[in-house]
């Protein structure tokens, strides 16, 4: 198709600078700009509504993408192949084109907002300079490809599920959390901090199975799921706390991608994020709540479990 030939062109542009970036830099993790949780969440949201407008089947052909693209990985840098670089940048052309144009530009727009100025030009004072200024010309041509496959008109919203057992469960598990909920600190700057004593390398490889994951999920409830998420933005309080309806709503959706794949997959993602979070994290996590909160959580949460795992 034209938009994997453009990523091509946009390889041979792209590729040298993509050598350059050390994408094991700590700095990524990082705001970038000064930290303001509830604006960064309304980008986040902006992206929530792209990736719910995105073709589901595109999405999870990005998905396998980047899972290829992270087995190729090689140096230093973190760098994948050059094969691989721009089949991740079709895939992604491809995630763009399938949703209108207006919705690209919220994110940038959103993104822009939060984003310090003085950021791209640090960004590329880290790399070779003309290599930068080359890659974003190939971007600027990539991008009118993309723009000229570029739908018009926004998806349907997805097909949610109602009677449910999930839903029902959900019920139950949102009224024993949502104090919890409360309890929690959202708008803290803890949560980019860097996982003691973890490589990057090591943590692409919890975020791996997440992906493998993700590509493996029923689209429509994905989808119901990032639409979940939105509407739960919709209703936060001055403190970050979406309203119990939604609350209940997300963990609905939830439950139901975790029950669309299989049971090996989830635990792949569990056992591979317990490696990387040293248990003084949720410790500390645990002591900044109300003890008998998080128990009565974790109660809901162990019940909620089996429901889901008989529908898997
Ligand atoms: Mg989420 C999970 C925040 C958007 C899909 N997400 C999580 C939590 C964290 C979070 C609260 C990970 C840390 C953790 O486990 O804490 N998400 C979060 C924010 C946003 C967002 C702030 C921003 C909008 N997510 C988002 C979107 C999607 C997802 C758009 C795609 C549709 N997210 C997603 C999945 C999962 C998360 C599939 C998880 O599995 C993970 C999670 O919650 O695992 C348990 C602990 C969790 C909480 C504080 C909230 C849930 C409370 C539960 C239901 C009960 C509590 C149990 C117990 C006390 C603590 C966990 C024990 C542990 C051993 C499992
Ligand atoms: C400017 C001035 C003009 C010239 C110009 C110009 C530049 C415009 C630009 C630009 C626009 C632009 C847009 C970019 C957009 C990037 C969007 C990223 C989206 C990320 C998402 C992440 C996610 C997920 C994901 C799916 C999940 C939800 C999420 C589900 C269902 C200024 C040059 C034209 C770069 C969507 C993917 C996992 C949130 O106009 O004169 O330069 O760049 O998890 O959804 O699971
Ligand atoms: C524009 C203007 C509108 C019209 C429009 C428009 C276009 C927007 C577009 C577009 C946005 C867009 C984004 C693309 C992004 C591509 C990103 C590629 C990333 C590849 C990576 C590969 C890799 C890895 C990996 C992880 C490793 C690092 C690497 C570590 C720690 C402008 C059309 C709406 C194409 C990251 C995955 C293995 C490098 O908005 O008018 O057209 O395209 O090895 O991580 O090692
Ligand atoms: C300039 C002037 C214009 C021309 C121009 C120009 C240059 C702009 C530039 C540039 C922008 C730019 C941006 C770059 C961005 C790179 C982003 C990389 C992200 C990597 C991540 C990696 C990671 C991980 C991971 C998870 C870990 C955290 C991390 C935990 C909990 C100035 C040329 C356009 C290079 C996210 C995945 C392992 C961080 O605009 O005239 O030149 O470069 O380790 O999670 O640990
Ligand atoms: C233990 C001991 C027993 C008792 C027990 C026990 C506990 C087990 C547990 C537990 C397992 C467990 C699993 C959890 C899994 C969480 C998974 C989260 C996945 C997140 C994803 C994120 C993402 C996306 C997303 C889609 C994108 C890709 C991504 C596309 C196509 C130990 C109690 C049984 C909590 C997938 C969603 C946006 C990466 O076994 O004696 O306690 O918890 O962006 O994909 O866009
Ligand atoms: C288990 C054991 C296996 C069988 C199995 C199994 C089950 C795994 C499961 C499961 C995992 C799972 C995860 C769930 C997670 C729910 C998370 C809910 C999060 C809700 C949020 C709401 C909100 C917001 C929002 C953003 C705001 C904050 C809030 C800020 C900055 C165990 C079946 C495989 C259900 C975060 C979105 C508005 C609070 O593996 O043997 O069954 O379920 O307002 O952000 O303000
Ligand atoms: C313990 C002992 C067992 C019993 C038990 C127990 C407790 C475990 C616990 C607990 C785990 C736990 C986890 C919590 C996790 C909270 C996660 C919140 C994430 C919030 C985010 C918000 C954000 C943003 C956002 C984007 C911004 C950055 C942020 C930028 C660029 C010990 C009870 C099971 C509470 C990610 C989205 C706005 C950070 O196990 O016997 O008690 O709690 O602002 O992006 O700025």
């Amino acid at each position: 198709d034209q938009i994997g030939d453009a990523a091509k062109k946009l390889g041979d542009a792209s590729y040298d600078f993509a050598k350059e970036v050390d994408w094991n830099n700590g700095v990524f993790l990082q705001a970038p700009g000064s930290f303001q949780p509830l604006k960064a969440l309304k980008a986040i949201d902006k992206m929530i509504e792209m990736g719910a407008a995105a073709d589901p089947e595109l999405l999870k052909k990005a998905a396998d993408a980047h899972h290829k693209a992270i087995g190729s990985i090689s140096g230093p840098n973190g760098v994948t192949s050059r094969a691989d670089w721009d089949a991740v940048n079709a895939a992604l052309g491809r995630v763009v084109a399938s949703v209108p144009k207006q919705k690209v530009m919220d994110v940038y727009d959103a993104v822009k907002d939060i984003t310090d100025p003085k950021v791209p030009a640090y960004m590329k004072s880290l790399v070779n300079g003309a290599d930068a200024e080359k890659a974003y010309q190939g971007f600027l041509e990539f991008k009118d490809v993309v723009a000229a496959n570029q739908v018009t008109t926004a998806s349907a919203a997805a097909t949610v599920p109602t009677g449910d057992k999930i839903g029902t469960a959900a019920k139950a598990l949102s009224d024993a959390s949502y104090p919890f909920i409360k309890d929690i600190d959202w708008l803290s700057d803890i949560y980019p901090k860097p996982l003691p004593g973890k490589t990057a390398p090591e943590t692409l490889k919890a975020i791996d199975k997440m992906i493998v994951m993700g590509s493996k999920m029923d689209g429509n409830l994905l989808k119901a799921a990032a639409e979940a998420h939105h509407k739960a933005i919709g209703s936060i309080d001055a403190t970050g706390v979406t309203s119990p309806e939604d609350y209940e709503a997300v963990n609905a959706a939830l439950g139901r991608i975790v029950a669309s794949v299989p049971k090996q997959t989830v635990m792949d993602v569990y056992n591979s994020m317990a490696k990387i979070v040293d248990p003084s994290v949720t410790n500390n996590m645990f002591s900044k709540v109300s003890p008998l909160d998080a128990s009565s959580a974790a109660k809901g949460f162990y019940t909620f479990k089996d429901v889901v795992e008989a529908v898997q």
